[in-house]
């Protein structure tokens, strides 16, 4: 499945429930993203344990049966972490722990240790600290402290050890410090952001991974970090871009993903101003990952949240070299028609309707429909601009599609 080059990779064992809301496989999905983030994190998945269940047990999240047989192969198989594909309750966290007597994390403090891997400037590093003790406080007992955090690897970046092992008041202080250091940086980004004028505003947004950076370094010349792996991006990247005489700030962000964490969210407020002080969204999509129109309803979910929900947006699909879908052979009656059977063509006139045009069907990576591209883009913008300086309007041709 996914590239292993490294041999140092921890292995752990994943866990997830199939819900009377979620099929299995929208199960299997979920559990395909957690073992990519396991991946992006350090971790090997050796093997997946699944249980049926109306919700996840209160206590220890799978019921006893499962977690015997948990039990038994954590213990043969040197297994050094167990991720649940959910957010644990500290209660959940606890018991757990208590039984397994190894790592125990959930889908939240994995997607944080990713940050903290992947946060390269001190501010990056502040907001996803903040975000990581306040997931921490309400979950710090005396087992995990002194057990689990005396060990590296996935999920204990970050805080440092001495802190883990004093008690909540430090954590407290702290995090009541680190706010403080972010509400000072806030202030200065802030005014930098006010600094820079009138220009139109765009930002590149979408699910993690879909190739944001990449189409940034295409259309800016600029030189942003782009991989295989998600949350490549944290900082936010702003370029001066100019299309057909016409100048505008392009930025480039961190990525979403199904059930962010909201501490992350939350602390992460100025690098989603970015966003919210745009004045047009790229919406960047993977039209060839299967799940990309869950990854659309993801990202217009935070967008919601952070009130941003309503700009002007361009839909741009990506990907499309790699887009593939299943067929329906003529004489076969028994398959009924769903979205996995469009061609690009049909996806390409669905969203033409239901975005009244302002979507664009791409490849970053291959160079397709650039040209087309870059002129949606300068259209869009050359709107919002001749309303901020009408003078200027003569400069900027309108241009035909
Ligand atoms: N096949 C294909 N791969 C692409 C295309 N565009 C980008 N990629 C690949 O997708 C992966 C992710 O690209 P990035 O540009 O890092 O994606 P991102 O949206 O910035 O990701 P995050 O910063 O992690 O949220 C990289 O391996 C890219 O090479 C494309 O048009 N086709
Ligand atoms: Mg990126």
């Amino acid at each position: 499945m996914l590239e292993k080059k490294n041999l140092d990779y921890e292995r752990v064992v994943l866990v997830g429930v199939i819900t009377t809301t979620q099929n299995e496989e929208k199960s299997h999905e979920y559990l395909d993203e957690l073992e990519f983030l396991t991946y992006t994190a350090g971790g090997e998945v050796v093997k997946r344990f699944t249980q049926r269940l109306e919700t996840p047990n209160p206590k220890t999240f799978i019921g006893t049966g499962k977690m015997d047989e948990l039990i038994q192969f954590v213990e043969e198989n040197e297994i050094g972490a167990v991720i649940f594909d959910d957010e644990l309750t500290p209660a959940q966290q606890n018991n757990i722990e208590k039984i397994l007597r190894i790592k125990v994390l959930d889908r939240t403090t994995l997607i944080l240790d990713i940050f903290a891997q992947r946060a390269q400037t001190s501010y990056a590093r502040t907001q996803v600290e903040l975000a990581q003790y306040e997931y921490l406080l309400p979950r710090l007992t005396g087992l995990w402290t002194h057990l689990e955090r005396q060990r590296g690897g996935i999920g204990m970046r970050g805080p440092g050890e001495t802190e883990i092992e004093t008690d909540r008041r430090i954590v407290r202080d702290r995090i009541a410090l680190l706010k403080k250091k972010l509400e000072t940086i806030d202030r200065q980004m802030s005014t930098q952001r006010s600094n820079r004028g009138a220009l139109v505003r765009v930002a590149l947004i979408g699910y993690t991974n879909v190739g944001k950076s990449t189409l940034m370094n295409l259309i800016s010349k600029s030189e942003v970090f782009a991989e295989n792996k998600l949350f490549a991006t944290l900082d936010t990247t702003v370029r001066k871009v100019v299309i057909g005489n016409l100048p505008f700030l392009l930025s480039d962000t961190v990525g979403f993903i199904r059930k962010l964490p909201t501490q992350l969210i939350e602390s992460f407020k100025s690098t989603l101003d970015e966003v919210r002080d745009a004045d047009l969204l790229l919406h960047i999509v993977d039209i060839s990952h299967p799940n990309f129109e869950e990854h659309i309803a993801s990202v217009n979910q935070i967008l919601g949240e952070i009130k941003s929900i309503n700009k002007p947006t361009i839909m741009v699909f990506n990907k499309i070299d790699a887009y593939t879908h299943q067929t329906i052979e003529d004489d076969d009656l028994m398959i009924e028609k769903t979205s996995r059977h469009f061609s690009l063509e049909e996806w390409k006139q669905t969203w033409m309707n239901r975005m009244n045009g302002d979507v664009i069907f791409i490849s970053a990576l291959n160079k397709e429909n650039i040209q087309e591209f870059r002129e949606k883009v300068y259209k869009k913008v050359r709107e919002i601009h001749i309303t901020r300086f009408p003078y200027n309007n003569f400069l900027y041709p309108e241009i035909e599609e």
